[in-house]
């Protein structure tokens, strides 16, 4: 049976699960859910993922939800190489980088709040494509305070990458979506350009994956 997700190219908490999993060296089939086309809402996703949201994580049938707790199944089955240190000051630590994204950031800019900003609030275009800015860059600004209090070494915890590296790093591609310069952010383009050169980031990049090659040769 092994591992499956349903997941989508575009899906930054989609990318967030293929990293970890490419980490641990843990082999997984991709099943795509094209959450631009509305197929999370289909009635079928619905029994798979109740929220109808991307990634849905399958181990030996069983399903698992959310991509936090995802990346904390996947460190107790499979423990090596860790994600997520087991110093409880070091584990608040980067469950507190992951959330700022995972929780905070991230959720403002999916394509259901967009969607809603455009037919309830009747927002055009530029301004779902402001607010996406908006938020993405507060949490760019947040994470290079952080990266300036505690300067990576190389990672954000320290020599191996683990969950807040793989955390922000999606927030940086969801900067590269909404075309922000990261000049003014240079510990969070540092950090990024370390996690980016390791394969298991830079295979899991959303512009690396079939369902991205597929639809830019439409
Ligand atoms: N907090 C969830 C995020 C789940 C989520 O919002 N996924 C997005 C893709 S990154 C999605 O499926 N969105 C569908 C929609 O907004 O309609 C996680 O980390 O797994």
């Amino acid at each position: 049976m092994g591992i499956q997700i349903y997941g989508f190219w575009r899906s930054i908490a989609s990318f967030r699960v293929r990293v970890a999993l490419k980490l641990k060296g843990l082999p997984f089939e991709e099943i795509p859910i094209d959450i631009l086309s509305g197929e999370q809402f289909e009635a079928g996703y619905a029994t798979v993922n109740a929220e109808r949201v991307v990634p849905t994580f399958i181990h030996d049938g069983h399903s698992v939800y959310q991509s936090l707790a995802i990346i904390e199944y996947l460190d107790e089955i499979h423990p090596t190489p860790r994600l997520i240190p087991q110093d409880a000051k070091e584990r608040a630590y980067a469950r507190s980088l992951a959330l700022m994204t995972v929780a905070d950031a991230h959720p403002l800019v999916t394509p259901r709040v967009r969607n809603h900003l455009a037919t309830a609030f009747r927002a055009e275009s530029h301004a779902v494509e402001a607010w996406g800015k908006h938020w993405t860059t507060e949490g760019l600004a947040t994470y290079e305070r952080l990266l300036s209090h505690r300067p990576p070494e190389p990672f954000a915890l320290g020599a191996e990458p683990g969950l807040a590296d793989i955390c922000i790093a999606g927030h940086v591609v969801t900067a590269e979506y909404v075309k922000l310069d990261l000049s003014p952010y240079p510990a969070v383009a540092r950090l990024a350009e370390r996690c980016f050169a390791m394969p298991a980031f830079s295979t899991s990049h959303p512009f690396e994956q079939p369902g991205y090659r597929a639809a830019s040769k439409r």
